[in-house]
């Protein structure tokens, strides 16, 4: 049986990741952590302790009192909020990651890292962006997820230390809301449409982005993490895709269920740039071919979804 440790469990992936991860492999083998007491509830379902993803000493006591086997290391700073605190987001997404991935060499333990499509830039092809293909993004978040996922193969490379990860599209989610990403329109147009019948998007029509939906982004970690090594020709950034839209869509798609809905603009320089360097669609047929992934949903039973659960909720 798996020993399953979270690393910065509180955020959007991590409130719906560990509760999956607890069905999957059972309460008590799976702990969750984040650097604050005050979580969501559901962490403390199971096993909980505080690591600041900057304390290697903190993060290996834990480890070896638990017997961890597998880290999920969701510690990071979103593209947006990266960009306004560009020193933080390197010593937090770097910083924590250099620190994981010590200890895992000492430890022996497998670590997951997401990358994100921020891994690509401006000079990237935009459509059907390749899985091996040039990487210049300009974007601090960006910078640090290409510096991730090579730090990632290095460590497997030189030290074996079993590293894996797919490249996150925008993830669209009813638990726990995004903080400081560029594709977080996407999460609180339904919770404004549900509510105002009116949402104000930061984006511009025509702004095409990859994105996906949680049950999918949880799925797609766990078969990353639990697919065979020998079948794996790339370990740490598969482009992983589901749907591909842009603000426009996604609004029509809530107009057939939301009678009156209606969106309106006001541009967010900063995201508005993060997402113009971003692909539109990536290729995502080498983790199609290297461990079978498959996305479930697309933007209407998505859409269905999302606002059927919201509706129960709010
Ligand atoms: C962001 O917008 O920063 C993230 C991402 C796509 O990595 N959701």
């Amino acid at each position: 049986m798996k020993k399953i440790l979270v690393i910065g469990a509180a955020g959007q992936i991590g409130t719906e990741l560990v509760p999956f991860l607890r069905k999957l492999y059972g309460e008590s083998n799976v702990v969750a952590s984040d650097i604050r007491d005050d979580v969501p509830p559901v962490l403390k379902d199971g096993p909980y302790e505080i690591i600041d993803c900057l304390d290697g000493k903190r993060l290996a006591e834990v480890a070896k009192a638990h017997g961890i086997d597998t880290v999920y290391n969701l510690a990071a700073l979103l593209s947006a909020v990266a960009e306004a605190k560009p020193q933080l987001a390197w010593k937090v997404n770097m910083g924590g990651l250099l620190n994981i991935l010590e200890v895992a060499r000492e430890l022996d333990f497998a670590v997951f890292t997401p990358s994100s499509i921020g891994a690509f830039g401006p000079s990237s092809p935009k459509q059907d962006t390749p899985q091996d293909t040039i990487q210049r993004p300009t974007s601090i978040y960006g910078v640090t997820k290409v510096a991730g996922e090579l730090l990632c193969d290095y460590y497997f490379a030189r030290f074996g230390v079993d590293t894996r990860g797919v490249r996150y599209p925008g993830i669209i989610s009813n638990t726990a809301k995004p903080g400081g990403g560029t594709t977080d329109y996407a999460v609180h147009i339904y919770y404004d449409a549900l509510q105002h019948k009116h949402y104000t998007c930061n984006l511009q029509p025509g702004t095409y982005l990859d994105m996906m939906y949680m049950p999918d982004a949880t799925r797609a970690a766990v078969e990353m993490m639990e697919a065979d090594p020998d079948r794996l020709v790339h370990r740490n950034c598969f482009n992983v895709a589901a749907m591909s839209f842009a603000p426009e869509h996604i609004c029509a798609e809530i107009c057939k269920h939301v009678h009156g809905f209606e969106m309106g603009y006001s541009i967010d320089p900063v995201r508005q740039a993060i997402a113009d360097s971003w692909p539109d669609r990536m290729d995502d047929s080498a983790a199609r071919e290297e461990w079978g992934w498959q996305h479930e949903y697309d933007l209407p039973s998505m859409t269905k979804d999302m606002l059927t659960t919201l509706k129960g909720r709010l």
